[in-house]
């Protein structure tokens, strides 16, 4: 398998420096040319990771469409995570899955997915993600911080809980929900790998320039940030 983490070393299959900008997509009330062409510009714009996740497709929809993404997230060297679906990740050979509370469990996620994908899990307090982390989770995704327009059934996670988790956990852990450039400096001093986002860039008039600026604040962020 490609080695996506260009040499550095790792907890689990994932790199901190892999999480910093994880998109996830949402390709509600978009032509697909439109959505692939979104995909691709915030590729060239910088995101380091990125999931699809589709919730109303078919299986043969969501596998011909992920097909597609991966033959561009390839061109870029980064890695694609399927929402969800276990089958639809190993059919088309994604380089891993992403699974909520509700989902698959993290432990036969990682049994079917074998040793070397990514296998990331969606937790909101400290038990859930030291349970995800020890039955074999590469990265946490943890939110929503900020309330979300994006169709999804979350509750608030506080900024003091991710702080717990990211202190709790050796993987990387990222900060998702309602995030945008103008108000990530709520995340400064908080040991996170990186930022998940949908709307900011997919919502984006230019999916391109919405990630260059959202990754140059972040470094911007971080780069001011006394703690790391
Ligand atoms: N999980 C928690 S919040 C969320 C997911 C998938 C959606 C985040 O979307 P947005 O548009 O970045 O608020
Ligand atoms: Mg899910």
């Amino acid at each position: 398998m490609t080695n996506y983490n260009k040499g550095i070393r790792t907890v689990g299959n994932v790199s901190k420096e892999t999480m910093e900008l994880y998109l996830v997509t949402d390709s509600t009330g978009l032509e697909e040319e439109v959505f692939l062409q979104k995909v691709e510009a915030a590729l060239q714009g910088g995101v380091t990771i990125l999931q699809l996740r589709e919730k109303e497709k078919s299986t043969r929809e969501y596998m011909e469409l992920a097909t597609k993404v991966h033959a561009i997230t390839k061109k870029y060297g980064v890695p694609l995570i399927i929402d969800d679906r276990v089958d639809v990740a190993l059919a088309i050979d994604a380089e891993g899955v992403h699974v909520g509370q509700s989902d698959m469990p993290v432990d036969i996620a990682r049994k079917l997915m074998g040793p070397e994908k990514i296998v990331g899990a969606t937790t909101k307090t400290v038990e859930q993600a030291k349970k995800a982390y020890e039955k074999g989770a590469d990265y946490l995704g943890v939110g929503a911080i900020y309330p979300t327009t994006t169709k999804v059934k979350t509750v608030l996670t506080s900024v003091d809980t991710l702080r717990d988790i990211c202190n709790a956990v050796p993987i990387p852990a990222n900060a998702i929900g309602g995030l945008n450039k103008d108000n990530i400096h709520v995340l400064k001093g908080v040991p996170i790998a990186g930022i998940c986002v949908v709307s900011a860039i997919m919502k984006a008039e230019d999916s391109g320039v919405a990630t260059k600026e959202l990754l140059d604040r972040w470094r911007y962020e971080k780069s001011t940030d006394h703690s790391r």
